[in-house]
C-alpha cells in the first residue's frame, strides 16, 4: 500500500478585482480542511491566484504583466507555503509565470511537504487565439499571453511515487498522458478553467463540456494506468461562467470523487499508488504490447495529411 490522501481543492470564482491575498486566504481555508481530513497532498486549479485573465483583450504589456508572478514563492504566496510546511502537506497549484529573461508561461508547480519545488510544468497546449476575435461570444487569448511550455512532460519522484503535471487543455491530448505514462507516472494532477459554453458554438453547454472533460481524464487514466486528479476553478467570474466538476479518477478510469458545487469545495480520497501496478503489468505493459514502428506519424506530422483522391 502506498496511499496518498489527496485533497482536490476546487476554487469558486475569482473576480477580476479580487486580490491575491484574498485568494490565498481561501486556499489556506481549504488547506485547513484538508489537514483536518488528514490529507497529505492538496491540488489546486490552473491559474489559481487570479481571475482567468486570458478572457480579456489587452494591448498594454504593463497591464498584462500585472497578472503574472515574477518569482515563486513571493509575498502573496508565502503564507500558503508556510501553512503547507506547518501542516506537512504537499501541494500543486497553477499561476502565470514571468521569467527573469522575459518569457511568459501558464505554469504549475508541485511543492513537497518541506516547501521544496520538486516539479514544474509549463502548459504546452494553449487553446484559443492571439488576436481579438469578433466572431466569438467571449475571448480566449492564451496564445496571446503565454508561450508554449518548454519543459516537456517531466515526471518526478515524491510521496513514495512517480508524479506528473499538466494543465487544462493539455488534458484533451492523449500524447500528454502517454508521454508521462512512458515514464511510469502513477498520479497526474491538473487544474482547469473551462468556460461553461463554447464561444463558437452556442448550443454546446456545460453538460456536453463536462462530459468531454470527464471523458478525456478517464481515458488518460485508464490508458496509462495512472491516477488523474482534475481540479476546476469554477463559477461565474465577472459574468463568465466556468463549470466545476473537479474529479479524482482511479487507474481503472473510474471517477471515485466528484465536486457537486461551483464554489470552493474539497474532495478527499485515499489514493493507493499500488493500484496502478496491475494495469502497467498487464493490458498496458507498454514494453510488451506497443509497436512504435507504426506510430511515426504521431511525432513526425503536426496536422492532417489527407489521402490522395482516387
Ligand atoms: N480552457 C479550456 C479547456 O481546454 C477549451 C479551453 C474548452 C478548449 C473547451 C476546447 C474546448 O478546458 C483552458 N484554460 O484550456
Amino acid at each position: 500500500m502506498r496511499v496518498v490522501t489527496v485533497a482536490a481543492a476546487q476554487m469558486g470564482p475569482i473576480q477580476k478585482a479580487e486580490g491575491r491575498q484574498q485568494v490565498v486566504a481561501r486556499m489556506i481555508a481549504l488547506m485547513d480542511d484538508a489537514s483536518k481530513a488528514d490529507a497529505n497532498f492538496i491540488v489546486y486549479p490552473e491559474l489559481t491566484l487570479t481571475t482567468f485573465f486570458p478572457r480579456y483583450y489587452m494591448e498594454d504589456q504593463a497591464e498584462v504583466d500585472t497578472w503574472f508572478e515574477s518569482e515563486m514563492p513571493n509575498a502573496a504566496t508565502a503564507p500558503l507555503f508556510d501553512k503547507a510546511k506547518e501542516y506537512g502537506i504537499a501541494m500543486t497549484f497553477g499561476y502565470a509565470e514571468q521569467t527573469l529573461d522575459g518569457h511568459y508561461f501558464n505554469t504549475s508547480i508541485h511543492v513537497d511537504k518541506t516547501g521544496n519545488i520538486v516539479g514544474k510544468y509549463r502548459k504546452v497546449h494553449l487553446p484559443g487565439h492571439s488576436e481579438f476575435d469578433p466572431d466569438r461570444t467571449f475571448q480566449h487569448l492564451e496564445k496571446r499571453y503565454f508561450e508554449p511550455g518548454n519543459l516537456g512532460f517531466p515526471v518526478y519522484r515524491t510521496l513514495d511515487g512517480i508524479f506528473g503535471l499538466c494543465i487544462c487543455n493539455d488534458r484533451r491530448w492523449p500524447e500528454v498522458y502517454r508521454s508521462m505514462g512512458l515514464q511510469g507516472v502513477e498520479m497526474i494532477t491538473l487544474g482547469y478553467n473551462t468556460p461553461s459554453v463554447n464561444s463558437q458554438k452556442g448550443t454546446e453547454g456545460p453538460e456536453k463540456r463536462m462530459f468531454h472533460s470527464d471523458l478525456v481524464m478517464q481515458s488518460g487514466a485508464y490508458q496509462n494506468s495512472t491516477w488523474v486528479v482534475g481540479v476546476a476553478k469554477a463559477g461565474i467570474e465577472d459574468d463568465h461562467p466556468m463549470f466545476g466538476g473537479s474529479v479524482i479518477v482511479n487507474p481503472d478510469g473510474e471517477i471515485v470523487a466528484k465536486a457537486k458545487s461551483e464554489e470552493d469545495e474539497l474532495l478527499v480520497h485515499p489514493c493507493d499508488l499500488d493500484d496502478t501496478v496491475f494495469g502497467k503489468q498487464t493490458i498496458f505493459d507498454f514494453a510488451r504490447h506497443r509497436r512504435v514502428e507504426h506510430y511515426t506519424r504521431i511525432t513526425s506530422q503536426t496536422g492532417v495529411q489527407l489521402p490522395p483522391n482516387d
